[in-house]
């Protein structure tokens, strides 16, 4: 399989309603698509998810497209590729830059299944055609109203709620949420802004019997999650620290935490995403699937790796109308009964609405290789 052609487009959807999290606030998401094409006039599709700002991590948009153009496609050329594993290795000269690594490795996986006719799942082992979801929850205004939108989603059937915490906002809603449903699974994520200072507060969050706390602290510290998760009962899950599989091993081998939120775009790609479900089954860690207020397209494929039996947590994987007005591919996600079902397509199993994508475009541009 050869690449030749790349096209790629940029993108912006506003958000129904905007996203608080201890960083800040998110009105509207920008994002990319990668179409690439092989010498036989197949395609495959990806999704670049980093944000304009570097506030979740140091990745920006604008410097992932730059990343992208000048440095990963590059590698690309004149090279023959037998198995989509081997642009992770292509890929190994460029340091960091995950989820630009991310877009174009999972459009080639994308694209291999489409020239072999299958779905994406197909690939990975012992998968489900549907899948339990979870939703994360931006901070509000009042417990009140806090209270209404959980209401709201619990009734929409999802399963597991995710709340965003920071000092001084955590303990009061989640006690809230913990007695207005007793028994649903409920977690928190406090995206690094805890520090040691704040041992105590996070350790009273103990009694809530929540399903786990994600990230309390700075996004390199392994050794501080590892005192926390000592001294408390709840598992510590990390998100930003796990760049790689050489950061689980690392959250492993000290104790830093119990479960790890894996993002494909946050590790470069499948390739990565695979080495890290292999481990964690067969070291005892949990492993769930984040997200990244991903179009369509990257739903489609946070569906299809979440469809492995090694993900039992429910992810942060929800219904299309759950961030936006409207879905880029024909048949936009829903949730019933607290699952979404994957697409069965090949590849990512989705079409694309291309009046949608047309109307909401702000740049295109065709990138040869030959
Ligand atoms: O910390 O998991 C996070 C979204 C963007 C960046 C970081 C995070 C999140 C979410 C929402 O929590 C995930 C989603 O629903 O897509
Ligand atoms: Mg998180």
């Amino acid at each position: 399989m050869k690449i030749v052609e790349i096209q790629h487009i940029q993108l912006n959807m506003p958000l129904k309603s905007s996203f608080v999290t201890s960083y800040g606030v998110l009105k509207e998401k920008a994002f990319d698509l990668y179409f690439v094409c092989d010498e036989r006039g197949n395609q495959g599709i990806g999704e670049l998810v980093s944000f304009e700002v570097p506030d979740y991590i140091e990745e920006t948009i604008v410097n992932d497209r730059h990343i992208i153009k000048n440095y990963l496609l590059p590698l690309l050329k004149g090279k023959t590729l037998q198995y989509p594993t081997d642009v992770w290795q292509l890929f190994q000269t460029v340091q960091g830059n995950y989820m630009a690594k991310s877009a174009i490795e999972t459009a080639i996986w994308d694209l291999y299944a489409k020239r072999q006719k299958q779905p994406l799942s197909y690939y990975f082992p012992t998968t489900r055609d549907r899948i339990p979801v979870g939703v994360s929850v931006g901070m509000h205004e009042s417990t009140d109203a806090l209270i209404d939108a959980v209401k709201a989603y619990v009734e929409q059937g999802y399963t597991r709620i995710k709340l965003k915490i920071k000092p001084e906002n955590d303990y009061v809603p989640l006690k809230a949420i913990r007695e207005a449903f007793p028994t649903i699974l409920l977690m928190a994520d406090a995206n690094s802004a805890y520090d040691r200072q704040h041992m105590d507060a996070l350790k009273r969050l103990d009694t809530l019997n929540l399903s786990m706390i994600e990230q309390p602290f700075h996004p390199r510290d392994f050794v501080l999650h590892q005192q926390l998760q000592q001294q408390m009962q709840t598992a510590i899950c990390l998100d930003e620290n796990i760049r790689s599989l050489e950061d689980v091993q690392t959250a492993h081998a000290l104790q830093s935490c119990q479960s790890i939120n894996l993002k494909i775009p946050r590790v470069g790609g499948i390739t990565e995403a695979l080495r890290i479900v292999e481990f964690c089954d067969s070291h005892q860690l949990t492993v769930w699937l984040g997200g990244m207020f991903e179009s369509g397209v990257g739903r489609a494929l946070n569906l299809q790796f979440a469809s492995q039996q090694s993900f039992q947590f429910p992810g942060d994987i929800s219904a299309s109308d759950r961030y936006y007005y409207e879905d880029i591919v024909t048949q936009p996600v829903t949730v019933a009964q607290g699952e979404i079902i994957v697409p069965s397509g090949m590849g990512i199993g989705v079409e694309l609405n291309w009046e949608v994508i047309h109307r909401i475009c702000t740049l295109s541009e065709k990138i040869s290789l030959e």
